[in-house]
Formats: C-alpha cells, structure tokens, sequence
C-alpha cells in the first residue's frame, strides 16, 4: 500500500538531528522533540536532511510506546469532567491494552468493560462512506455527480454532488441543531421517534443553505442522510443489508449493527448518561433511543475492539480500492489551527508529534467516541466515555489520542524496552507504566 502523497510536516528536533549525525534512529518517536517549538512547525524545505528525516520518519524510526498512563490519565480526566466511566483500547504492533476507570452503569455500579458496546455517533458517517465508495468502484454512483442524477427533485439546487455531501461541503444546514437546542426536551422528543429521510432532508431544508455547494466546509448531518438515501437508492435495499453484507460480515465485527428504529442496545453494553444545559442537574439515562433523528448520520453500535478493526482495515486497504482510500483520505482543513482535516466521511487529526491519524468522532446523547487509525493502520485507538453535552469530558477524551500515538511527552523518559539514544540520555527515568492485565 503505497503512502499518500499529501505532504508531510517535519518537526526536525534536536533529537532528529542528533540522531541522525549520530547515525542512530532515535528511541522515541522522531517527532517527540525536547526542544520542539509549541507552534506548530512550518514545512521543512526539501533538502538532504528532510529527506533523511522523512525516511527515519517513516521507515526506520521505531514505533512510540503508547503512553498508557497518559492514556489513564485522560480517562480519569473525562471523568473528572462528569463522565460515569471511560475506556479506551489500543492496539499496534506488540499488541492490545486496554484502560477503562469508572462505570458503565450508574445503577448496578458495573464497571467500565471494553468488551461492551455504546453508541459511536458519527463514526457511523466513515462506514456510510465505505459503503458508498464501494458502490461508486462498482460504477453504481459517481463523486462528482449530481445529487440529482439519482434522486432527481430531492434537494433544490441542482448544483449539489454527491462529493460535496460526503466533504460536509452542500450548504445543506443541520436540522440537529435547532432540535437538540433545548437539550434533554430535545432528546425526550425524539428519544423513540421514527422518521423517515425524507422528513429529515425536510426538516434541513426548511433552513436556509448554510454555503453555496462546494464553497466552504459546514459540518452537517443532513449530509449523512442523503448519502443513507443514495446507498438505498443504488442496492434498492436498507442501509442495514449494505453495512452488514459489505463491512460487518467481512471484518467479523460480532458487535457491530445498525438495528434503526430498535431502541436497545444488545448484549453487554455501556449505558449513556446525558447531562442537562443546567450546570449541576441530574444525568439523564439515554441509553435506549431510535437514533433515527440521525439514522446512516450516526445510528451504528460497536465495541472498542471492532472499532479498532474497522479503522485499520479501512486503513490498510480492505475494505477500497486504492483509489477510493486516496479519495477518502484526501482532506481539506476544517479550521484554522492547520491538524484538523476532513476527507470524505474521514478527519484527519496531525498529532503534536507529526503523526497523522484518520478516523472519527461521535457524540449521541450519552456517549463520546474516538476512533483513530494511523495511515498505515498499524495502530488504532478507540475511546469512548458515557456521557454527552459536556465539551470538557470530550475534550478531556480526546487526551487518548497524543498519549495512545505519540508516546511519553519529551519531559519523560524512554520507557524501559526502547534503547536510550545519546539525545535522550540524562533524561529522569520515570517509573514503569502500570500494566493492567488485558481483558482480550
Ligand atoms: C447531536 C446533539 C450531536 C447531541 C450530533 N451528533 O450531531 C452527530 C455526531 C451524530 O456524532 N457529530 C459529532 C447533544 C459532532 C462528531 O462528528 O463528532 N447535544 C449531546 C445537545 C446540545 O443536545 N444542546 O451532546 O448529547
């Protein structure tokens, strides 16, 4: 699988360079610099060294050690920040670890399990994706095609293309937005409604268009119903059949479904606590719900463990084409801190440690997701924590991702299976991470 083309930021450290003269790989990754700037580093011109510190990067330089106490430490963060429980599951090259602190049910106190599976949001829009540029390899649909070709009349504007859809790029406004304004209300009235594409394309258009299409980035749902609405429209069947024939079955995620407008969750599970806009109110169990104010836009369940699958398959090239991953994973930024991206159905997130990671996030009442892969797919994260409406808990969530892919922060020292560098040595050795046994 060749590596993408995009390119690549070098944070060329004092490290790099040490090791580099020194004619070593570093020991930590070649991006965990004591001396990096806290902007982020400009593009290195091309020059005999970037290329050697491109090639370490990417080939020689080995793997960082997920930081799994960085890892907990996030976690406890979610929680601190009113999360009943978190967990969060990593795996690479020499292997699993999971993390879990606190519970996955208020009432019975049981504890946070990464066997169990929640609600994952918006990850559902990546596998909507995969379905969808399956059926464009197979000549069913078209990326620059309009909207219109195959749901003729649907959306007013002619000028709508199935890519802009899936690059959040149509213009076409989120209902969400307004229903969910007023939160718990919100949720309590649509908690086991059923709706059908239609009404939600409706209730999207009744707004006014947020840009004109392919103008400018706008995250929106409505996107993700359209492209439910294509998928039936091409198989002629529900998007249950597409994501169970042309994903769930092929990977063997035993814990991943699309059971719309079922409200339950099966089999173990976490259960989702809501918090209220008033600062101090009661959680509200939000567990069971149809989703159906979202549907193919982020109705699926899953597991930590499937969720790590389906990132690094999707990565490694199994579920597309080489030409269609390279479709997927080519982003434009969503804002103006110049790491975040979205490809089509896919973010890309650039780590403080020059790492690049795809995947996505999720937020459905009672539940955060994380769901990370590298490029290569030789590591994925997946996090989740069992609350929603609470930006900190997500925020604080989000802390897996830097501690899961680039390893102990430049202040620590290399953990004790990396060989010491001469860069590194005089570094305080910090005590050796806690090792919780795996639960799988
Ligand atoms: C709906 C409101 C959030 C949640 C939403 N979720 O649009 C989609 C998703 C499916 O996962 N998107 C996120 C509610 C952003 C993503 O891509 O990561 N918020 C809550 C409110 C606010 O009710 N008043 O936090 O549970």
């Amino acid at each position: 699988m060749p590596l993408p083309s995009h390119r690549r930021r070098l944070a060329v450290s004092a490290t790099l360079i040490a090791a580099l003269a020194a004619g070593v790989a570093p020991a930590t990754s070649a991006f965990a610099a004591p001396a990096a700037p806290a902007a982020p580093a400009a593009p290195v011109a091309p020059s005999a060294l970037a290329a050697l510190a491109a090639k370490a990067a990417t080939s020689t330089a080995p793997t960082p050690t997920p930081d799994m106490e960085g890892v907990t430490a996030a976690l406890n963060s979610a929680m601190a920040n009113g999360a009943p429980g978190a967990m969060a599951r990593y795996a690479g090259p020499d292997g699993v670890r999971t993390r879990t602190v606190g519970v996955r049910d208020r009432v019975s106190g049981a504890a946070m399990d990464t066997r169990a599976r929640f609600r994952i949001g918006s990850v559902s829009k990546t596998f909507s994706t995969v379905v969808l540029l399956q059926l464009v390899q197979e000549g069913k649909l078209a990326l620059d095609a309009p909207v219109d070709d195959y749901l003729p009349g649907l959306l007013p504007d002619g000028r709508i293309t199935v890519r802009h859809l899936l690059t959040h790029r149509s213009g076409l406004a989120d209902y969400t937005d307004d229903m969910f304004n007023n939160t718990v209300p919100g949720f309590e009235a649509v908690r086991n409604r059923v709706f059908s594409y239609q009404e939600l394309v409706d209730l999207s258009l009744a707004l006014p268009r947020t840009t004109e299409p392919g103008v400018a980035y706008k995250y929106s749902n409505a996107n993700f119903v359209v492209v439910g609405m294509l998928i039936e429209k091409a198989t002629g069947r529900p998007v249950a059949e597409a994501y169970e024939r042309r994903i769930f079955k092929p990977l063997k995620l035993r814990d991943t479904s699309y059971v719309h407008p079922d409200t339950r969750i099966e089999g173990l599970h976490v259960r989702g606590y809501l918090h209220p806009d008033e600062e101090g109110g009661a959680l509200v169990d939000s567990t069971e719900q149809t989703v159906s104010w979202a549907q193919s836009a982020g109705a699926v369940i899953s597991s930590p463990g499937d969720l790590n699958t389906f990132t690094s398959a999707l990565m490694r090239g199994r579920l597309l084409s080489p030409a269609m991953l390279e479709a997927m994973t080519t982003v434009t930024p969503t804002d103006t801190t110049d790491t975040r991206f979205y490809g089509l159905g896919l973010r890309r997130y650039d780590l403080s440690c020059g790492t690049q990671i795809f995947g996505h996030t999720g937020t459905v009442q009672g539940f955060y997701t994380y769901a990370f892969s590298t490029r290569d797919g030789r590591r994925s994260l997946s996090a989740v924590a069992n609350t929603s409406n609470h930006g900190s808990a997500n925020t604080a969530l989000g802390g897996t991702l830097e501690a899961a892919f680039c390893g102990k922060k430049p202040a620590a020292a290399p953990s004790s299976r990396a060989a010491a560098s001469p860069a590194d040595a005089g570094l305080t050795q910090l005590p050796a991470e806690r090792d919780l046994p795996e639960r799988h």
